[in-house]
């Protein structure tokens, strides 16, 4: 069996993928390619005509988008069982999914964790009034995921399911920031939930860590992809670009 996961190494939408196959106890090949780079191989494009990660390639079998990747993950490999089995059960998690990647994304990340944290770790331009909007947005939010999830352990019922995956990785990158983590926890059983799957062996598994810091007159820092030089971690993924 050859399984390849074709993707960035910051990127959420990999780390969700890399979530699935790790809770399944799946090996996997990782091939690292930045889909924001101006050399991303024209290999690439050829499996994901929309330049986006991950994609996974299953003996031959090419697969995009995020969400058909973990469910094809679930389906076609022994291990835990990642989908609850009732009608309501799968439906709340394909809804929570839904509001976690329409409207959660993009606060939770691109405008608090990349304003709060990635830019400025890098010395990329930081907009404070972006972080700040991100962060009214991502209440919101929040505050919607509060009142759907389930009372149970996990987000759609008594076992981890995608749900979790999909917002443990945007959560993994919010809560770095201290505002993130401040307006995670003040709701309480979204807080009790992150206790909880901040534990999980799979997010350790897949913790890509953070960039090397890079001095603010080290190179170019405007929004665009390439925001810094690569690291000693990072030469494989050059340029770097935000998750
Ligand atoms: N709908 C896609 C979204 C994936 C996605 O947006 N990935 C980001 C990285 S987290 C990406 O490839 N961005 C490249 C770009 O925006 O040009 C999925 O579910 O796989």
């Amino acid at each position: 069996m050859k399984l390849f996961l074709h993707g960035y190494r910051y990127s959420v939408y990999t780390r969700i993928a890399r979530l699935a196959l790790a809770e399944k106890g799946v090996a996997y090949a990782q091939v690292e390619v930045n889909p924001f780079a101006p050399d991303c191989p024209a290999e690439y494009l050829g499996l994901h005509p929309f330049r986006r990660v991950p994609t996974l390639v299953h003996d031959g079998f090419v697969l995009y988008e995020t969400g058909a990747i973990a469910r094809y993950v679930d389906r076609a490999f022994p291990g835990p069982a990642l989908q609850p089995n009732t009608p309501a059960g799968l439906a709340r998690m394909d809804q929570i999914i839904g509001v976690v990647d329409s409207y959660g994304y993009w606060p939770m990340v691109r405008q608090v964790f990349v304003h709060d944290v990635f830019r400025p770790r890098l010395g990329g331009d930081v907009d404070i009034a972006e972080r700040d909007r991100g962060l009214e947005a991502a209440g919101r939010v929040l505050d919607a995921l509060e009142a759907l999830i389930s009372d149970q352990a996990w987000l759609a019922g008594p076992e981890v399911s995608l749900a979790d995956l999909h917002l443990g990785a945007m959560a993994a990158y919010f809560t770095l920031s201290p505002r993130g983590t401040a307006s995670l926890g003040a709701r309480p059983r979204l807080a009790a939930w992150w206790q909880r799957f901040g534990r999980r062996p799979s997010l350790a598994a897949t913790d890509p860590g953070l960039p090397d810091s890079t001095p603010p007159d080290s190179g170019p820092s405007d929004a665009g992809p390439s925001d810094a030089g690569p690291s000693d971690r990072d030469r494989s993924s050059a340029p770097l670009t935000e998750p």
